[in-house]
């Protein structure tokens, strides 16, 4: 399903600058598959990967993946069975407690995660919690920024992933737990703004068990010929719903037993 394709190289060497342009201009676009309704997931995973080649040509790193589309609220949302994934890099990365300026940004959001740093590569397919428990170095806490290039945040699976899953930044901090430290299905998480609650949530929000994300992850990669690589830092999906941001905002999310995250946007 995820090598499906209909699109050739020309178009999606388009897509990519399409997208990336929106990005870079911080310009809303219309969904791709306006203009390409044939477009198949193979075809978006072959235009976010389009899209990490141009990044990375011109010196971005990539720094982790993450999974996105977790909650089965947004699934159903969205009418998809199965998340996404996408790859997080070191132009949007941010320390704990950093200024963040809004104008980087189209219409950003926010949204609490929890993050774990791979100690052994993992390869699907097949892969399960079990599997991705023991390949699993640490836990950490983390909050995504994202910023979906499409107006409105309206889109569609294939826009979705070819936009590299909205991925605009990401925050971690707090403490690294190992695994047996805690127990990641009733991690409780607040996510306050400004001083006052905004979202509370905890880690079974993520497809009932974060780990089943890292499984996902690595049977989806597998299907596209890749693995999860160790020391590779995995952002698992949002436990919380994501919140509009926007400058003077203080974002404090607090972990059960991971600590506190924190970001200002200027
Ligand atoms: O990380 C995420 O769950 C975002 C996936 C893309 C959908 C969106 O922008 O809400
Ligand atoms: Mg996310």
């Amino acid at each position: 399903m995820l090598n499906e394709r209909t699109l050739d190289a020309g178009a999606i060497t388009l897509l990519a600058e399409r997208v990336d342009n929106a990005a870079r201009n911080r310009t809303a676009i219309d969904m791709l598959t306006a203009d390409y309704p044939q477009m198949k997931l193979g075809d978006a995973y072959a235009v976010q990967n389009a899209l990490r080649a141009r990044m990375e040509a011109r010196g971005t790193r990539v720094t982790g993946l993450k999974m996105g589309l977790t909650s089965r609220a947004k699934m159903l949302q969205m009418g998809v069975a199965e998340s996404l994934h996408g790859f997080i890099t070191d132009d949007g990365a941010y320390a704990d407690g950093a200024e963040i300026p809004v104008a980087r940004y189209i219409h950003p959001r926010i949204e609490a995660e929890i993050a774990v740093v791979m100690k052994t590569a993992l390869k699907g397919p097949n892969c399960d919690v079990k599997k991705a428990a023991a390949a699993i170095d640490f836990v950490l806490p983390a909050i995504e920024i994202i910023d979906s290039r499409f107006a409105d945040f309206k889109f569609d699976i294939m826009s979705v992933v070819a936009d590299n899953t909205s991925a605009a930044g990401y925050v971690v901090g707090g403490r690294t737990r190992r695994l047996h430290e805690l127990e990641l299905v009733t991690e409780g998480i607040v996510l306050t703004r400004n001083g006052q609650v905004a979202e509370v949530g905890a880690g079974a929000a993520v497809l009932g068990d974060p780990l089943e994300a890292v499984a996902m992850l690595a049977n989806q990669r597998a299907e596209l010929g890749a693995d999860i690589p160790a020391g590779c830092l995995v952002m698992t999906g949002g436990v919380t719903a994501a919140i509009h941001v926007q400058a003077g905002d203080v974002i404090v999310v607090h972990y059960q037993s991971l600590g506190a995250v924190r970001m200002r946007f200027v």
